[in-house]
Formats: C-alpha cells, sequence, structure tokens
C-alpha cells in the first residue's frame, strides 16, 4: 500500500544520567535496585549521534489538534548516544533474573491486549476498554505473559518487551545505569539526518512496495493482511534502520521518553536540549503506531500515564550523561 498524498487529511479533532556503572550489584539504583554490568548479560548496541540543529515538529499539518505536534521549531541537542534497538523480551528477562523486579502490570494483576492477539483462557478476559473495544483487559497478561497467561516471552525472545509501564521502564533504565531519552532525542534520532521528512527514510509510506515498518493493513481492527510479514509485533530490526543505523523508529511498538506530555509544550519549548514540561498529562510515548499512516510518521506524540501498560509499550534507552 502507497499512502499517497492524498490520504493526508489532517484530522478536525482529533538528568542527569548515571555514567553506566560496570560493576555488578554493589550500586544501588534510584529504584533501590542493584545496578548492572549490562554488558554482561546482553551488549545493548548503540550509536553515538552527532549534536546539531534540527526542526522538530509537523511539517505537514497533518497531526491531531490536540496532539500539540506544532508549530515546527528549531531544537538543538549535543552529541548522545542511543540504543539501536528497542529493549527486547531477552534483554527485559535479564533484568529480572538479576533483580527480582516486579511490573505494575504484574502487581495489578491484569494489562491490555489486542484482541486478535490474545492468548487466554476466557474467564480470565476480563472486558473491553471504553472507547477502545480492540483492547482488552485480561487477567495474568505482563511483559512474561505479553497476550495472556497462555503466552510466553520466550517465544518471542528478540521481540520488543511489552506491557511495561513509564515507571517499569525507567526502573530497568536505573538498573542498566542509563535513562529513556528526551522526546526531541527521540525524535532528531528518528529523523536519521533527513530533514523535514514525515518518516523516518523519506514521505513515501511504502516506496517501491518495500515495508520499512510493521504496522497495520487491512480493515482495522478486525482484518490484517500482514502485507509486512507480522500482525503483532515483529523482532527488532525486522526492518531497514534509518540514516543514523536506528531501527524501528516507526511502528511495531510505541516506545517510551522521559518528557512528561503538554499539547502546548512546542510554542514555549526552549531551542537548548528542551527537556519537556516540569509536569504534565501523563508521559510522552512515541510513535503511536501500526494502524496507518497517521500513526507512523515521526512526529506522532501522545500521553500515557506512568503506570499505563498495555501490548505495545516498550522503550529504548539513551546513554550519555546530559
Ligand atoms: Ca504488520
Amino acid at each position: 500500500m502507497n499512502s499517497g498524498d492524498s490520504a493526508h487529511v489532517k484530522h478536525p479533532t482529533a538528568k542527569t544520567c548515571c555514567t553506566p556503572s560496570r560493576t555488578m550489584t554493589t550500586v544501588r539504583s534510584k529504584t533501590n535496585l542493584p545496578v548492572s554490568s549490562e554488558r554482561q548479560l546482553r551488549p545493548h548496541d548503540e550509536v553515538r549521534l552527532p549534536g546539531g540543529n534540527f526542526q522538530m515538529g509537523d511539517h505537514f499539518g497533518e497531526g491531531y489538534a490536540s496532539d500539540g505536534e506544532e508549530p515546527v521549531h528549531t531544537v538543538t541537542l549535543p552529541s548522545f548516544t542511543i540504543d539501536v534497538t528497542a529493549v527486547t523480551n531477552r534483554q527485559f528477562a535479564g533484568f529480572v533474573n538479576a533483580t527480582a523486579y516486579r511490573t505494575e502490570a504484574e502487581k495489578y494483576g491484569t494489562s491490555a491486549v489486542f484482541h486478535l492477539l490474545v492468548k487466554a483462557a476466557g474467564p480470565d478476559i476480563l472486558g473491553a476498554a471504553t472507547g477502545s473495544p480492540w483492547w482488552l483487559n485480561v487477567r495474568g497478561a505482563d511483559w512474561a505473559h505479553p497476550a495472556g497467561p497462555k503466552s510466553h516471552w520466550s517465544e518471542y525472545p528478540d521481540h520488543p518487551v511489552v506491557q511495561v509501564s513509564h515507571n517499569d521502564a525507567r526502573a530497568y533504565c536505573d538498573w542498566a545505569g542509563r535513562r529513556l531519552p528526551s522526546e526531541a532525542e527521540w525524535e532528531y534520532a528518528a529523523r536519521g539526518g533527513l530533514e523535514g521528512k514525515r518518516y523516518s527514510w523519506g514521505n513515501e509510506l511504502v516506496p517501491a512496495t518495500h515495508h520499512h515498518c510493521n504496522i497495520w493493513q487491512g480493515t482495522f481492527p478486525t482484518q490484517n493482511t500482514a502485507d509486512d510479514g507480522y500482525i503483532g509485533t515483529a523482532p527488532v530490526a525486522s526492518y531497514p534502520a534509518n540514516g543514523y543505523g536506528l531501527y524501528d523508529m516507526a511502528g511495531n511498538v510505541w516506545e517510551w521518553c522521559a518528557d512528561w506530555f503538554l499539547p502546548k509544550y512546542y510554542r514555549a519549548s526552549p531551542a537548548e536540549n528542551p527537556q519537556g514540561p516540569t509536569i504534565g498529562a501523563g508521559r510522552v510515548m512515541l510513535p503511536r503506531c501500526r494502524t496507518h499512516f497517521q500513526h507512523t510518521r515521526i512526529v506522532l506524540r501522545q500521553p500515557g500515564l506512568s503506570d499505563h501498560r498495555a501490548g505495545l509499550n516498550s522503550h529504548r534507552q539513551q546513554g550519555t550523561p546530559m
């Protein structure tokens, strides 16, 4: 499917980072978990990006007004490093095994699973989300059982970990001696050196019939043709990297950023290394994904409460002290 410009109609309504400690279990992190030598468990491939200026925000006027993707504004960032992929199930299992950390989904006992992906007995399916009934509340769904009690992460070791809240993602980062990227860092990284493009590879969603990310094809939310190869999540790095060597900067999963979310923030955002507002309506998730072109654009942003978790919530890490 080629998105075509005619389809792009504006919706009407719509720190300090620790230097990674390489000593094992002798240092306590901010979440009171042992700080690991993550490289002993699984290398986090990362790239160092050059500092510089870029134009942040929606160049096409296609976003939901309530998401506050405009105005486009100049942002300057120092050099930083970022993981080349989202954190995988295998990596998150290393964290849990080392710390016995319990995610918020495990504490609550339930989480949301997309209705076509549920692997649970009938009594464990507790109901549908108001306003988005394709998300089902499933007892026993958590990072280790991403589709419900009848699934297990080991079936998908190289898929991005899901069912993690913002609090869970920060706990992981603290343990690894790293942090979540700011929203500005994430968008800068996602652009891959391109200026003012819609996607991290250009302006066409599927150029020359080559899929560059895992999203929905078909009639949402009932028919997914999986033209890109996947109905659920895809293993990380299943599609070409962007110009900075980063994978999956569109589609596949939502990724948490460090920033609080305020729709009006772009109107007053500082030009130098913005860190987001001091308080907001939840944390920034980028990019909302998987359903259509609107959810694949670099600039897409939406809030999520810090304990929000679902079958698409994931994260990647940023490694340079600020
Ligand atoms: Ca897909």
